[in-house]
């Protein structure tokens, strides 16, 4: 949840990128903490099993600099994308004031999409939260597999609302910050 502390003039908030098995969540945040100076970030914590699938989440704080006296620092997570970890998504996503859905743009994966995107509305529903209705991007990811589907077509079973979408290739930082500066801007705007 977030916090504007007036006293010490600080704002924190927490964004997640949701999304199903490996689209590339943590290829993002990855491509974020090496690429970003070192001491505008803390450490980055992730928890991954052997074959390198999330196992718990990624986490890792970003300061932003200052606005209007104001330090700005946000915690960006990951959730383990894969079926049976559901618990562990919700918790994560718990107290979130931003939400990137990291989508992959293969065919193969569209039923995927659309399944992890309505078990996001439904945990965000638990939460009295909608994406209509609180800082949301949606990141069409791996653009550059041989089966991604036209934007057009993602955007019509992934995007109904019409949130502010971003292509990627999250492996070669194509589209990641793009992703991050939208999302940190709704969510800055929503404080
Ligand atoms: N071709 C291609 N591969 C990508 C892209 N982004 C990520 N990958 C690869 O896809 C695989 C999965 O990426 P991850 O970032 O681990 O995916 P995740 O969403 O965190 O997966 P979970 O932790 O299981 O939920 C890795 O091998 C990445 O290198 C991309 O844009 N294009
Ligand atoms: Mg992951």
């Amino acid at each position: 949840m977030a916090l504007v502390d007036l006293a010490g003039r600080q704002i924190r908030g927490k964004i997640v990128y949701y999304g199903p098995a490996y689209g590339g969540k943590t290829t993002n945040l990855e491509y974020i903490y090496r690429t970003v100076p070192a001491a505008a970030t803390g450490e980055l914590h992730a928890i991954a099993a052997e074959n390198e699938r999330t196992l718990f989440f990624d986490y890792f704080p970003l300061d932003l600099g200052t606005v209007n006296g104001f330090t700005i620092r946000y915690q960006l997570y990951t959730v383990p994308g894969q079926a049976h970890y559901e618990r562990t998504r919700q918790a994560v996503l718990s107290g979130a004031d931003g939400v990137v859905f990291v989508a992959d743009s293969a065919a193969e994966r569209l039923v995927d999409n659309e399944q992890s995107l309505d078990e996001l509305r439904q945990h965000l529903l638990g939460q009295g939260k909608t994406l209509a209705t609180m800082p949301f991007v949606v990141q069409y990811n791996k653009r550059d597999q041989p089966t991604a589907l036209p934007t057009a077509e993602l955007d019509q079973r992934l995007n109904p609302g019409a949130a502010m979408t971003v292509e990627a290739i999250a492996v070669s930082g194509a589209g990641v910050f793009e992703t991050l500066r939208a999302i940190c801007k709704l969510v800055t705007r929503s404080l």
